[in-house]
């Protein structure tokens, strides 16, 4: 968690800078709607960023949560752990595996973005499909043995993990499809399909600061 605070206006709720798209912004919503944390999402397009926003965090990725108190938060695990440490019904604390996850924030990430986007890395999409495939398959190991990936209850791993397994799956829906991963195909799908999820991404107009007063 940043030290920084904010001088910014003073909040009632917490204010989370997203972008709806971000899977990283994915999490951290998620993470505040199962812990039912009540906060204003201000939406923000990535090339246009706010003022307001990089005043808080000046390194200028979301999510980015402003505390009433003035602390900023501003990476999205530090968000689910806050949300969680402050009200966690679901006990997804509990299977917090920060080494899975920093399988998938790390060597993961990296594969997806050479795979999605080979003409921004020079890449050969085919080669980096094979390497993030062997972390579909260890979450495939873990599925075939519970129904989430640390059990068979849905916890901060899987809110964590599942937004980039997402992405990678739309890169080529078809071969995604067509591999013996059923355990993840399922666990995918269901998450997709979960009413936390569709709250998660609620489209909203871009967020533009109230003009001063007159
Ligand atoms: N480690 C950060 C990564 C966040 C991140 O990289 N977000 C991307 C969007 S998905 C971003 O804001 N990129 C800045 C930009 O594109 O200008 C976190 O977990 O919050």
């Amino acid at each position: 968690m940043s030290a920084r605070r904010s001088r910014s206006t003073r909040l009632t709720e917490p204010v989370l800078y997203s972008f709806r798209r971000c899977p990283y912004a994915m999490r951290a919503r998620m993470a505040l709607a199962v812990s039912e944390t009540r906060c204003e999402i201000r939406e923000v397009q990535l090339r246009d960023k706010p003022a307001e926003m990089l005043a808080a965090s000046p390194k200028g990725t979301v999510p980015v949560l402003v505390l009433p108190d003035g602390r900023v938060i501003d990476e999205s695990l530090d968000i689910m752990r806050w949300a969680l440490g402050g009200n966690d019904p679901e006990g997804w604390l509990a299977g917090d595996d920060s080494a899975l996850i920093a399988a998938n924030d790390g060597p993961f990430k990296q594969h997806l973005d050479h795979y999605k986007y080979p003409d921004r890395h020079a890449s050969d999409p085919a080669e980096h499909r094979a390497l993030g495939l062997g972390m579909l398959r260890t979450l495939e190991a873990r599925l075939a043995a519970g129904a989430y990936l640390r059990g068979e209850r849905r916890s901060l791993t899987d809110a964590a993990i599942m937004p980039f397994v997402r992405q990678f799956a739309a890169v080529g829906r078809d071969w995604f499809d067509a591999q013996p991963l059923p355990g993840v195909q399922r666990w995918l799908g269901e998450q997709i399909a979960s009413p936390l999820f569709a709250v998660v991404m609620v489209q909203r107009p871009q967020w533009s600061p109230p003009p001063p007063p007159p």
